[in-house]
């Protein structure tokens, strides 16, 4: 029961029953709002006063009480993502319960820096930056927000995060004596504006670097060897290209920086009040990085700029502690000052985190575009795709691998040939064999990633080319001929399917059981689903509770979040074998220009 008057909400709750709550109802004038399952271990009542600026606080107030309540010790271990748009913390208990989040965002809360979608594009369209004391003013703003709302930093024991890949920045000589005694009483944005040396940061949605991508992979011997290095050729987006650009163009700044961070180590850094290292599996997203020896890489350090290992500091694996909160967090905010900080990573490797996965897992996140993860023991660096440290076991990898055509193109062919309609595309599936009597169809609405080429390609079980499928045939195309890709890749970057492999899959696509059982199919491997929204945040959080705690971070992940097993696969290992190696000719024939 509640009642309210304008400022004191008066909160009646009667719990008559062991274990899991289905969830409360915080009823207010305008709406009915969810409060989340609750843990009770025993029967109790509470009655609670809150005096609240707004009754969205008392709901959140009353989240992270009965969270904390629920738990043995009131433990609370936070996850914030440094985002490209925004800045995201999660709270969770010591049972995954979320007991908290909130965000700023940066195009409405801090309008003064006239950023669209957290970026400034320049006018060559190319050059994007983000002006890196907006971080700081957005940090300020959030750690106020969850000041306001009372939230109880005293409980947070565990702290850790992650940030956009590759956007970096430039921490002026001599400033981290500011970073290392923040005064309680100012904001951190009015201690540490002037501080960088570089004002705009470069994020990963530049390309402004081509010029200094070539000569990088000039440098060390051609893309081929700098993959074998780093794990990936050179990028524009990634940071050893970004750094030669500086260095090249804005000598002062690059003299005048005593550190580079990257946004995850830029965030960390503001946590534990001190330079922060970078972590393993962000820095591979640097092309600066020995992905195999895990030091930087003399050879791309020197192609790059002068005293670059010092620039950049220590590096360190993403489930080291690096530090407790600072001495400002406790005073002005009241953490605890025994709270210790994860080494936070880049977004794509917090997910990773996030969902849980084993060892030789496969990840598919089916969005607008098409992502795969894999957990990889025995890499072999490619041309296409990424291969990262991972950042959960010590000594393996993960690999990332982007495919632009994903569920855009999945519902042009929908809404074409099955009248928009789900329910009809999944009964269309159902009409053809897996396998597709031998048909194969690739579909590249926009320019894609690998191959490097756009338009619908249709070949019939002969292998010649056709310029139309009757549209059952299209409809099973169009999946099989997505998912047949990914498998390539993935066997392209190291993955070897074996009899423990899991496919998790993930995202928008991940809702239609007919496509999934293609995916079972195509990777002959059984399909579990996965829905964690927030997934690189839950991810920290996560990694901070295993930092702290040990054990196995896969087997006290995945109690967060079980996955469910949606589909197990045919025996269609021929079938799929066959098509696999005509997609690798279509391809090669792509490549060389003769399709
Ligand atoms: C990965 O390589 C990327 O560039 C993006 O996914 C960024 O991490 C987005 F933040």
């Amino acid at each position: 029961m509640i009642s309210a008057d304008k400022k004191t909400v008066h909160i009646l709750i009667l719990v008559g029953y062991r274990g899991q709550g289905q969830g409360f109802h915080c009823q207010t004038d305008t709406s009915t709002r969810s409060i989340g399952p609750v843990l009770c271990s025993s029967f109790c009542t509470f009655f609670i006063s809150v005096r609240s600026a707004s009754l969205l606080n008392c709901e959140q107030q009353l989240r992270f009480w009965l969270l904390a309540m629920a738990s043995s010790e009131g433990k609370l271990y936070l996850g914030f993502d440094f985002s490209t748009q925004q800045i995201k913390v999660i709270a969770v208990t010591e049972k995954f319960e979320v007991a908290y989040d909130e965000h700023v965002q940066f195009d409405v809360d801090l309008p003064e820096f006239k950023t669209h979608g957290g970026v400034h594009i320049q006018p060559d369209h190319v050059t994007i930056t983000t002006p890196t004391r907006m971080w700081v003013k957005a940090f300020d703003l959030l750690l106020e927000r969850m000041k306001a709302s009372k939230f109880p930093f005293q409980n947070v024991v565990a702290v850790s995060g992650a940030g956009q890949q590759h956007g970096s920045v430039f921490w002026s000589t001599g400033v981290n004596k500011y970073l290392r005694n923040l005064s309680p009483d100012q904001t951190m944005y009015e201690q540490l504006k002037d501080c960088f040396s570089v004002e705009d940061s470069p994020v990963w949605m530049d390309a402004s670097t081509r010029a200094q991508c070539k000569k990088l992979e000039q440098a060390v011997g051609g893309p081929e060897i700098l993959t074998g290095i780093t794990g990936s050729r050179a990028y524009e987006r990634f940071t050893g290209a970004q750094i030669m650009k500086i260095c090249e163009t804005r000598r002062d700044a690059y003299d005048n920086t005593e550190r580079i961070s990257l946004v995850s180590s830029f965030a960390a850094s503001l946590f534990i009040g001190d330079y922060a290292p970078i972590d393993h599996s962000d820095a591979t997203g640097t092309n600066l990085l020995d992905i195999w020896s895990r030091d930087w890489s003399q050879q791309c350090l020197e192609a790059c700029g002068p005293n670059l290992a010092q620039k950049l500091g220590p590096s360190v694996h993403s489930s080291e502690k690096i530090g407790q909160v600072s001495d400002y967090l406790v005073s002005r905010y009241g953490f605890n000052p025994d709270c210790i900080v994860t080494a936070f990573v880049g977004d794509n490797p917090a997910s990773l985190a996030g969902l849980a996965p084993g060892q030789g897992d496969v990840i598919v996140s089916l969005g607008t575009s098409d992502t795969v993860f894999l957990w990889l023991t025995k890499p072999t660096p490619g041309l296409s795709g990424h291969i990262m440290a991972n950042p959960l076991n010590r000594n393996d990898f993960m690999s990332l691998t982007c495919f632009k055509n994903g569920s855009l193109t999945r519902e042009r062919i929908r809404d074409e040939k099955a009248g928009g309609s789900w329910e009809k595309f999944s009964e269309m599936l159902k009409k053809t064999p897996p396998g597709n009597n031998g048909v194969l169809g690739i579909y590249f609405d926009q320019m894609e990633i690998q191959p490097f080429i756009e338009g619908e390609y249709r070949f019939d079980g002969d292998g010649s080319k056709v310029d139309s499928f009757p549209p059952e045939v299209e409809v099973r195309a169009v999946i099989e001929g997505q998912f047949i890709a990914r498998k390539v890749h993935a066997e392209n970057v190291g993955f070897q399917l074996g009899p423990k492999t899991r496919i998790i899959a993930t995202g928008g696509g991940s809702k239609n059981q007919e496509i999934l059982q293609v995916l079972a199919d195509i990777f002959n491997s059984p399909v579990y689903v996965k829905d964690v929204p927030n997934s690189a945040g839950l991810g920290c959080a996560m990694r901070a509770m295993h930092t702290l705690e040990g054990g196995n971070f896969s087997d006290m992940a995945g109690k967060a979040h079980p996955s469910v097993l949606v589909a197990s696969p045919g025996q269609y290992t021929e079938v799929y074998a066959k098509l696999s190696a005509r997609y690798r000719e279509f391809e090669k024939m792509a490549e060389d220009g003769s399709l």
